[in-house]
């Protein structure tokens, strides 16, 4: 039997499953690929959401890539929640002495609002990380506070696109799920200069929480499995609406992905 493409997912944990690793390798292992993963902070948090924040030993988190690094033929890295300055700047040492394909989650909040990245963790972020991605995915808030520009419109989405490229992203998909409309509606802006909006229609009251997570770790996937950016995009969508579409309540809180829904059909 052929080895499935392994993915490496650097990010934080969330105990209740949501987003982070735990969502990570669960939209991995439903593509059909081999997740591993290097934590770099942990979370208490539940549906209802964080309450503390621990990142985790630089070190720890340099000596864990390192020993995947030497173990695995790693095909794609996805790289989300980043918790401290000192930890992006951990990974972005390592990664940058590598050559595999990054696809970068710019993660800096929480849907409940707790801060999981501080300013100068994103300042370090956009002058290194940022540079070294293959595909950068940002949100809404996430485009506004990383490129300086309002982002409240597709005009606006367009013109935060054309700033990442100067902070020398590859490929941008800019998710516009938090704007209001019948469509939730994302701007994929690709190396070549090329420029598309991605369309789904909206689905209102679901569940959300961790979304990022698992379009970023689809595309890292759907990289590895040979698709070309915007196929990868337009599947990771797909496959994130259709994890929000049949989702099943959890919790008190926001509720969670179904993210094996390929299994269940
Ligand atoms: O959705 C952003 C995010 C990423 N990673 C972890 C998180 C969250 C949001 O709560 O907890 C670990």
């Amino acid at each position: 039997m052929q080895a499935p493409r392994v993915i490496l997912t650097i990010a934080g944990f969330d105990p209740s499953s949501g987003a982070g690793i735990t969502a990570d390798l669960k939209t991995i292992a439903a593509h059909g690929c081999y997740g591993i993963s290097c934590i770099t902070a942990v979370t208490v948090q539940s549906t209802q959401g964080v309450d503390r924040v621990e990142p985790l030993p630089p070190i720890l988190v340099r000596d864990t890539l390192t020993v995947l690094a030497k173990d695995f033929e790693i095909a794609v890295v996805k790289v989300g929640m980043l918790a401290s300055a000192k930890i992006v700047r951990a990974v972005a040492d390592f990664l940058g002495e590598k050559n595999w394909p990054i696809v970068l989650d710019p993660v800096l909040k929480s849907s409940s609002g707790m801060p999981l990245l501080d300013n100068s963790g994103r300042r370090v972020m956009a002058s290194s990380l940022i540079p070294i991605s293959l595909v950068v995915t940002p949100n809404l808030h996430e485009a506004e506070t990383i490129t300086g520009i309002s982002v409240k419109n597709q005009l606006e989405m367009k013109a935060a696109c054309r700033r990442f490229k100067e902070l020398g992203a590859k490929n941008v998909v800019l998710t516009g799920g938090h704007l209001p409309g019948a469509l939730a509606i994302d701007v994929l802006s690709t190396f070549d200069g090329g420029m598309e909006e991605l369309e789904a229609e909206r689905l209102v009251g679901k569940s959300t929480h961790g979304t990022g997570c698992a379009f970023s770790s689809a595309i890292a996937c759907n990289l590895a499995l040979g698709q070309g950016i915007a196929e990868a995009a337009r599947n990771a969508k797909s496959y994130v609406h259709e994890a929000i579409r049949t989702a099943a309540p959890f919790g008190k809180g926001s509720g969670r992905l179904n993210h094996f829904h390929p299994f269940q059909r």
